[in-house]
């Protein structure tokens, strides 16, 4: 029996999931731990939050707290919200405890030991102004490939192109704006060029042949284009100590420690389970495969880096696969956590409570396996009406309540032995075939990580139920042919046991429901392997519908609070704490279209179910008018009401939740505080400014 360790890129503990983070990697994952579990094969699957690199420091900067606030927030919302939604981890840890510091320090330290690493001196960038190395993040620039102007150190989020911080034109540090200078630091580098010359590096590779072509395109190109020394450490002050002597100061880079999170999560969850040398057999034995699911942009560090880390270490086994998927957009735009353009895990669990599966039935029918997809709402909405709730809900809505209504919510007869209901034998046996065929082959295709052909193909399995309930009309057959409806309802209940087993990773929560409504919980497995699992004369569960169609409102709702949100997010706001780049000249006619006049703010209410908006009452001299601003996270209603304020008055009318804005409130945002703009001392309202 197969051993398989799946992992899930470890999130970082700096914002919540969104659906992007759920399709990208964490859905798939959960859905191949399933199928494993169900067909009896060992799994173990692990996660947990990423808690160092400048992506934690940068945020408790925005968010005015301290790094250890910001991953103790995010990890509580993280873990919290995986759990909901029913990703089956068996572990999800973090890499702040204490385990993976040592974990991953004691690798640091072999690797050290044996001389692996190269100890380099180079130019880092240092921001004079904040008294700091600028690694990574904490320097944008201009794209040496794409001439994007807000690319970061370490890689371009617009090509994809990985980076170095000197490669960067006009670099300008994340922290002051300022130039940065250059100063000199010593680091320990991964012979990365060196290690992709080895035989074992050589031997690893023919794996590669293997996946996926988006991962195994990547792989190749960063061959081709020549692996470089790579810095493994980072002076900084927030992360893991480097553990050799001379380093005060430095810290791990943190594409060093993460993936170590994948090991020190299996020693704490053998630790919990008393049994602390359990972890071993799934690290270190050749009997075990290793699979990480992550999204495309982590492709390098999973395929080469770690791997190279692993190899040097000699004590690991290799990853077997690695499943990458492209991104998720939304509604035809990229996500974006700085524009506010997502779907928050935790706001759709809290909106859509108990349809859990709802949303991953649409995530998986738009995985973007081989390449980028969109999520829509209103798609959302017409796979849940017409999918689930239409073709699979209605299926098994129609077999049970049939089996309720004839046979008083039992299990009625198959067909008999004798030959009187050939037709109808002959029929049901055609039914049979046709759905063992669809089984094995969405066992297949889940097999070869196509999850979002395997679901579809699974949904033909209740369009194989629909179409055989309406051939053979046991409605219209019961008054003439009784007998005859007690073996088609047999078979179409074992029909509705085989949607339940084989549809369990993909829609868990339904899968149980049905089985519960057949009285088969907990028979997945047999119900999968052999098809005549219910017993005539057995009890039936009462029926009840597995679905509810979505309403136009609820979809409306959600497109409107979207659009509200990223127009409160005063988009296009710029990443994290990078000072835009001065945008395009403008003429002083244009300047001058510009009314803005000095108001004062009236009143302030909430705007019931929107976080972040206020509704304003505003007196501008010129009128009293209600503008909607998007500044309810940063303001207490009572406490703004008297103060001055800057009004773009002729600003077209815009509805923001169904109120009229009429107008735009100056704001500055200076590290992620919100100020108003007001004149120096109390003017006249309805003052110009210009
Ligand atoms: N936290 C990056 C990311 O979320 C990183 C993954 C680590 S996996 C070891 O994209
Ligand atoms: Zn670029």
């Amino acid at each position: 029996m197969k051993r398989n360790l799946i992992t899930a890129a470890l999130p970082y503990a700096n914002g919540p999931l969104h659906i992007g983070h759920i399709a990208g990697c964490y859905l798939p994952a959960d859905i191949y731990s399933r199928f494993l579990r169900n067909k009896g094969e060992e799994v173990l699957f692990v996660c947990g939050t990423d808690e160092h690199g400048v992506a934690i420091t940068m945020r408790a900067k925005k968010e005015g707290i301290t790094p250890q606030q910001v991953v103790d927030k995010y990890y509580n919302q993280i873990s919290e919200s995986f759990k909901t939604f029913g990703i089956s981890f068996d572990h999800f840890s973090r890499t702040s405890r204490e385990i993976h510091h040592k974990t991953a320090q004691e690798f640091f330290k072999k690797l050290y030991d044996k001389g692996l690493f190269q100890e380099i001196e180079t130019d880092q960038y240092y921001d004079e102004e904040a008294q700091q190395f600028l690694a990574d993040r904490y320097i944008l620039g201009t794209c040496p490939v794409c001439s994007n102007e807000n690319a970061y150190g370490d890689q371009c989020e617009k090509c994809g192109s990985a980076l170095s911080p000197t490669d960067l034109k006009n670099p300008r540090s994340a922290l002051s704006g300022a130039a940065p200078v250059l100063r000199k630091a010593t680091n320990w580098f991964l012979p990365m060029d060196k290690i992709a010359e080895t035989p074992e590096f050589a031997e690893y590779s023919k794996r590669v042949e293997n996946w996926r072509g988006t991962v195994k395109g990547q792989f190749k190109s960063w061959l081709k284009e020549g692996l470089q020394p790579r810095a493994m450490t980072r002076d900084l002050d927030w992360g893991i100590p480097v553990p050799v002597d001379g380093a005060d100061g430095k810290v791990l880079y943190v594409w060093f420690d993460a993936p170590i999170g994948y090991i020190s999560a299996t020693k704490e969850y053998f630790e919990e389970q008393g049994n602390p040398e359990g972890w071993k057999r799934w690290w270190q034995d050749d009997e075990s495969q290793l699979i990480h699911f992550i999204g495309k942009d982590n492709i390098v560090f999973h395929t080469i880096i770690f791997p190279m880390m692993l190899m040097e270490h000699g004590d690991y086994i290799l990853p077997a696969e690695v499943p990458a998927n492209e991104f998720l957009n939304l509604e035809g735009q990229k996500l974006s956590t700085s524009r506010n353009w997502a779907v928050w895990l935790h706001e759709y669990l809290s909106a859509f409570p108990g349809r859990n599966d709802e949303m991953r039935y649409t995530l998986t029918s738009i995985a973007p396996e081989t390449k980028d997809s969109d999520f829509t709402w209103k798609d959302y909405q017409l796979k849940v009406n017409s999918e689930l709730v239409a073709v699979l809900g209605n299926f098994v809505n129609r077999a049970m309540v049939l089996c309720k209504k004839y046979f008083d919510g039992k299990v009625p007869a198959n067909f008999g032995a004798n030959t009187e209901h050939e037709a109808y034998r002959k029929r049901a046996q055609e039914m049979i075939d046709s759905s063992e065929r669809i089984s094995q082959y969405v066992n297949e295709l889940l097999a070869s990580y196509k999850f979002r052909d395997a679901q579809s193909e699974w949904l033909n399995l209740a369009r194989e139920g629909n179409r055989f309930l309406a051939e053979t009309e046991p409605w219209k057959l019961w008054k003439t042919d009784p007998k005859a409806v007690e073996g088609i309802l047999h078979e179409t209940l074992n029909l509705c046991a085989r949607i339940a087993a084989i549809g369990e990773p993909f829609v868990p929560e339904t899968s149980q429901r049905i089985l519960q409504q057949l009285n088969l919980a907990g028979k997945h497995a047999d119900i999968a392997a052999n098809w005549n699992q219910v017993e005539e004369g057995a009890n039936l569960g009462e029926p009840f519908l597995l679905f509810t169609q979505i309403e136009d409102a609820v979809i409306q709702e959600q497109i409107d609070k979207l659009a509200a949100e990223s127009a409160a997010s005063n988009a296009p706001k710029q990443e994290e704490n990078m000072l835009a780049p001065q945008k395009d000249t403008i003429q002083y006619d244009d300047f001058m279209k510009m009314d803005i006049r000095v108001g004062t703010i009236l009143e302030a209410i909430k705007v019931p179910k929107a976080d972040k908006l206020l509704q304003l009452t505003v007196d501008t001299g010129i009128d009293v008018r209600t503008i909607v601003s998007g500044i309810a996270e940063h303001f207490a209603p009572e406490d703004i009401v008297g103060q001055q304020v800057s009004v773009l008055v002729n600003l077209a009318p815009r509805k923001l939740r169904g109120i009229e804005s009429q107008g735009m409130i100056l704001m500055a945002e200076s590290e992620g505080k919100l100020m108003f703009v007001q004149p120096g001392e109390k003017a006249v309202n309805g003052s110009g400014v210009s």
